[in-house]
Formats: structure tokens, sequence, C-alpha cells
């Protein structure tokens, strides 16, 4: 039996049949392009930093060329920084001056996004920033960029937490009511105590009174694990998990969420770019442990996806153009099949189909412990030709075997000598 973890608050079925999805890291921070934290790493004060808000214009902003660049790549919904931590808002919000709309951009970024990523029926996201190192009534803590400087300190008693709590719901409910179906809520994230700074957590955000409201307008809405209160999703980040992820021993829906290089914001110089094998095998892992992958693009200043994310993006869609099937409505395969050496498995359990996707070629023969008279057929999945197979048990044993006899029965395939020419290449198992 493949593990179903319990239902939660949100609508997660869509979720968990899409698989893979695109997250989008895009503010002022893509013009000085070496990190979006570069305001917090630098200890850049506000007055220095608006040089990027008065310079922002990203006239080569086209969310149809970002919206089919997903949707070619295979992803079925998206994430999108409605505002990360550095304040600047892409959508044109009442309650603050500092948003798209005032820039050299002149316009609500976020509305256009959404349409043309919805026009390819793709589920929409926002992630929305806890942390805000602009607003006036946001207090020090272990990240803020004035952590350090004593005459901004000295300020502080000046300050209203709840100030900053009010604006948050006051912004949510603005995205929640004002851009149609809103699938996914991705907030970022909760701040841990030091011996100088008090954390921010679940008090200072009224995470119980702001997920009440969210669920208010938008019921069916996915939201994730970062307001300190565990809602809908875990959110494993920058690592892959060993194993379908747990709450308290019980399998839950996840989601990992990972970038191409070094750095979630656009970063110019930045050179830990994953290969495509990499990425796919990134996914095809998420999902062999029943979870999901967002993975990241951070756009340029100009609004463009840059050649590097680009061309990732098309490899990744080479391969799901032939092996989606092996994605898309698939989980962690049933426990009896054990996973061969070199590879990940991952199961349909409404085709009842196994894929067997094969990260090192091996020669002539791919032995699947635990899989002997359980498979009538057997190919490879980018051009449908046959794998044939070799038994370790009388065909007539086929449907009287314990489970004990087919934990320990042997099937064996018979590979080419020569790697079919795909990133990971796939063997379709059709199941008895
Ligand atoms: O600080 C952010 C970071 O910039 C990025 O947005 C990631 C994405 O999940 N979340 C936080 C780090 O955990």
């Amino acid at each position: 039996m493949t593990l179903l973890p319990a239902k939660t608050a949100g609508d997660t079925d869509w979720f968990v049949h899409d698989r893979f999805g695109m997250f989008i890291h895009w503010g002022l921070y893509a013009l000085p392009a070496r990190h979006e934290w570069v305001k917090s790493n630098e200890r850049i004060d506000t007055e220095t930093y608006a040089k990027y808000f008065k310079h922002f214009d990203p006239d080569l902003y086209d969310p149809e060329v970002w919206a089919s660049a997903a949707a070619e790549a295979g992803m079925k919904y998206f994430v999108v920084t409605t505002k990360h931590h550095e304040g600047f808002t892409l959508f044109d919000s009442a309650l603050t001056d500092y948003k798209a709309t005032n820039t050299p951009a002149r316009r609500d970024l976020l509305r256009p996004m959404v349409d043309s990523f919805r026009k390819r029926d793709m589920r929409v996201g926002f992630y929305h920033s806890l942390l805000d190192w602009h607003h006036p009534h946001y207090t020090l803590d272990a990240h803020h960029p004035m952590r350090d400087n004593a005459d901004y300190a000295a300020k502080e008693g000046a300050k209203d937490i709840t100030k900053y709590a009010e604006y948050l719901h006051g912004q949510t409910r603005e995205l929640l009511t004002n851009y149609g179906q809103v699938d996914i809520l991705w907030y970022d994230f909760s701040v841990g105590r030091t011996n100088r700074f008090e954390g921010k957590g679940k008090d200072v955000w009224q995470s119980e009174k702001l997920i009440a409201m969210v669920r208010s307008l938008q019921p069916n809405i996915i939201l994730n694990d970062r307001l300190e209160i565990d809602q809908d999703v875990k959110t494993p980040e920058q690592y892959q998990p060993r194993d379908w992820v747990r709450v308290n021993g019980n399998p839950v829906v996840w989601e990992a969420c990972q970038t191409f290089s070094g750095s979630w914001g656009y970063h110019r110089d930045e050179s830990s770019w994953k290969s495509v094998t990499m990425l796919l095998q990134m996914l095809v892992d998420s999902v062999s442990k029943g979870g999901n992958l967002l993975l990241n693009v951070g756009p340029t200043g100009r609004g463009e996806f840059d050649q590097r994310a680009l061309d990732r993006l098309h490899g990744m869609g080479r391969w799901m153009r032939r092996h989606g099937r092996s994605i898309y409505g698939c989980t962690q395969a049933p426990p009896e099949f054990k996973t061969p050496q070199d590879c990940r498995l991952t199961y349909n359990p409404t085709t009842k189909r196994l894929y067997v996707h094969v990260f090192a070629w091996p020669f002539r023969h791919l032995h699947l412990d635990g899989f002997g008279g359980q498979v009538e057929y057997a190919q490879l999945l980018n051009d449908a030709s046959e794998i044939r197979m070799l038994e370790s048990i009388p065909e007539e044993s086929y449907g009287q075997m314990t489970p004990a006899a087919k934990e320990k029965s042997l099937l064996t395939l018979e590979l080419p000598i020569h790697q079919p020419d795909q990133d990971i290449p796939v063997i379709e198992l059709f199941l008895r």
C-alpha cells in the first residue's frame, strides 16, 4: 500500500498530482544582482537602497514568456514573491507606496503574471515575506540590515510591531481578494531568537488570526508551515529529504524548494548552476518519496529569465514531454518493491504502473528484487520499445505467491548495451 497523508484544511489533491512547480523570486534585489539578501548581507540602509527603487524598470517584462517557459518545462503551478524581505511589493497595494506601481515599471506586475499562468491552466501561488526590512514598525532582529547600527537601534522604542502585523494581515487580505482564486499561500519565515534579539513567530504574526482570515477568504488554499503553525504542506529547502517527510511519525504532504544556482534572486556572478540531469534527478527523487519539487527562477532587472535558466527549463521540458507520466499522478512505490541500485521508483496507483528511473545505466541487466511474477509487460518510456524480462518463478505460480514469496522473488530486465539518449532513462512496468 502506498502512504496517504491525513487530509488537511487545504485542497492538496491537485498538488500531489501535479508534483512540479515554478518558484519566482523577483524584486528590487534583481538590480544589485548579488542575492536577494543583499540589503541584509551588506547592511544597506533604506536611503541607499532607494537607488534600486528609482531604477527598477523591467522594460522587457513579458509574463507570457515566463508562463510559456514554465508550461513547456512541465511545471503545473507557480509561486511568486508578492513581497520579499526587502518589503517591496510587485502588486499595487493600497497599504504602501513601496510598490512597483511607483517605480519606472509604473504598473501592477502581479496581475498580468497571474493572468498569463492561469491562461495555461497553471495553479496560482503567492509567496509573501513575513520579514520586512522596509516597514517603519518592523523591529530589529538577527537578520535586519540595521542590526549592527547603534543610531538606528536607538529609535526602536518608537516602533509598534502590532502595527506591522496589521499591515501583514491587510496585504494578505488584498492578495486573497483582488486576484481571483489563489491556490497556494507561501509565507516565509519565522525568525529564531538569538542572544542579541528576540525572535518573531506565531505571536508576532498573530498566526492563528491570520490563518482564520486566509481560510475565510480562500477556503481551499494550501498554506505552508512557516507561520510557526503547521498547515497543509511541509517545505524542506535546499536539500533532498532521505525519505517521505513525516511529522510526529506520520507522512505529510511535502514540497522541496530548490534553486538552479546558489541564489533565489537573480545573481549575475554566481556559478553553481545545477545540470539538467541533476535537476531532473531532484524532481524524480522528490516524487519517489511522495513529494513535490518547487524549482526557482530569479528574473533579471529587465524582467527576463536569463539564458542559464531558460536552457535548464528547456532541457527539463524535453525530458518531461516523454516522461511526464512517470511524474504526474505518481508517488512512492509500495514498499514490497525494492528500489534497485542507482535507481528511483515512482508509482501511479490509478494506472498501476511502476516507473524505474535509472540514474546509472548498468551493463545488460537490471535486477528487481520483489518484482517476480508481478509485471505483465515492460518498455522504455521514451520510445515504447519493449524491455524483455527474465522471471525467477514459473508462470503457474504467479497468482499464488504469498507475500513472503513475493518478497524473495526476482525479476531481471534485459537492457540494451547503450544507454538510451535520455537524461534519465525510464522503464515503464505494467503490473499484473
Ligand atoms: O530568506 C528566504 C530566502 O531568501 C528564500 O526566499 C527562501 C525560499 O524558500 N526562504 C528563505 C530562506 O529559508
